[in-house]
């Protein structure tokens, strides 16, 4: 069988570090296994039923269509959670306490974490996340508006493992992961993930984290198929990112966005369905996608907050607080290594 001549996307060629030489640095540690990388792509692609990782969602566009999602009006966890960091601010604050390094987890364009600046006052602001271009744009501008922060950027596959021994220093740490990302792990991946957490939390750290929790499967459902077509352009995206990575040649619009509610899992699943059969050749194999056949893309697990809160207990942190709107739509919680917090 022939080999696909295609261009292959450069991130899967090139493992060297690279760092930034901006305001603020930007280390570049993504690229462990570039060939397992793709090994493990194609193996999800291939197999039945088919998966591709949701941390692929997130090229440039994909990224884009993300920002439009948490604006939609179905789209409700990205506003709630505001709304609760907004009203239970100095609270939240008061648990934290000030001058302590920030880790923001999957910090995108910095926007969330930038509104806590000025209150925790980090010594040192480290925003990691596996897309650069949001990250790159946003650290000069928050190092030029606040001097007094140490700032940099990492560049990581936190999926892979939580391994930031070069970038979280000694001393007290406030992890800060926000948007229910912690959703998009199954349970088990979730907790091995809060536990890799502690283990960089010294005395007196914490966690400050946003959860999604269940409710009307109607309205999940909704927030994950939206009537503008949104969250359906996000999802077929993600087959123009394999075919850059990949060099496959998928027709995205032969394929249905589906967005369903696993209520034995409490999990929203999104999918993409081949409408006619469309054979596409991967690493040399025709692989045939028959008509009806999904795609599995993401989940996006939901908790009710004392199932989370056992969770975070479990991971090894032991002194949790929540915060939730009044409809309890979704939850912040606080955790601390520590009994005292
Ligand atoms: C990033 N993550 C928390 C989102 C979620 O809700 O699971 C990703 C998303 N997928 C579709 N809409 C939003």
């Amino acid at each position: 069988m022939q080999r696909s001549t295609l261009r292959i996307d450069p991130r899967f060629r090139t493992p060297a570090p690279r760092a930034f030489d901006l305001d603020a640095d930007v280390v570049d540690r993504r690229l462990t296994d570039p060939a397992a990388e793709r090994r493990a792509l194609v193996t999800g692609l291939l197999a039945t039923p088919a998966t591709i990782a949701p941390k692929y969602f997130y090229d440039a566009i994909g990224c884009a269509l993300f920002c439009k999602i948490c604006n939609l009006p179905e789209y409700y966890p990205t506003r709630t959670e505001a709304r609760i960091f907004d009203r239970e601010r100095e609270a939240i604050v008061a648990a934290i306490g000030t001058g302590k390094q920030l880790i923001d987890l999957g910090a995108g364009d910095c926007a969330k974490a930038a509104v806590w600046l000025p209150w925790l006052q980090p010594s040192t602001y480290v925003a990691v996340d596996i897309a650069a271009d949001a990250l790159e744009q946003a650290l000069p501008k928050l190092a030029l508006a606040y001097p007094e922060i140490d700032i940099r950027g990492v560049l990581v596959d936190f999926t892979r493992g939580l391994d930031l021994d070069l970038d979280v220093a000694d001393g007290p740490t406030t992890f800060f992961y926000p948007g229910s990302s912690i959703g998009n792990f199954t349970p088990a991946d979730a907790l091995e993930f809060l536990n890799g957490i502690t283990r960089h939390c010294a005395a007196d750290g914490g966690l400050l984290i946003g959860v999604d929790t269940k409710k009307d499967p109607a309205r999940l459902r909704a927030a994950y198929d939206d009537a503008a077509g949104v969250t359906a352009a996000f999802n077929r995206n993600v087959l123009v990112h394999v075919n850059r990575l990949l060099g496959t040649r998928f027709r995205p619009d032969g394929f249905k966005h589906v967005a369903l509610y696993n209520e034995a899992l409490s999990r929203v699943e999104m999918h993409l369905e081949a409408i006619d059969a469309q054979t596409v050749t991967i690493d040399g194999i025709g692989r045939i996608f028959r008509a009806g056949e999904r795609i599995h893309t993401e989940s996006s697990y939901k908790y009710a907050p004392a199932e989370f809160v056992a969770m975070l207990q479990r991971a090894g942190f032991a002194n949790v607080r929540v915060w939730q709107d009044d409809a309890r739509d979704f939850a912040v919680c606080y955790a601390t290594t520590h009994s005292a917090g």
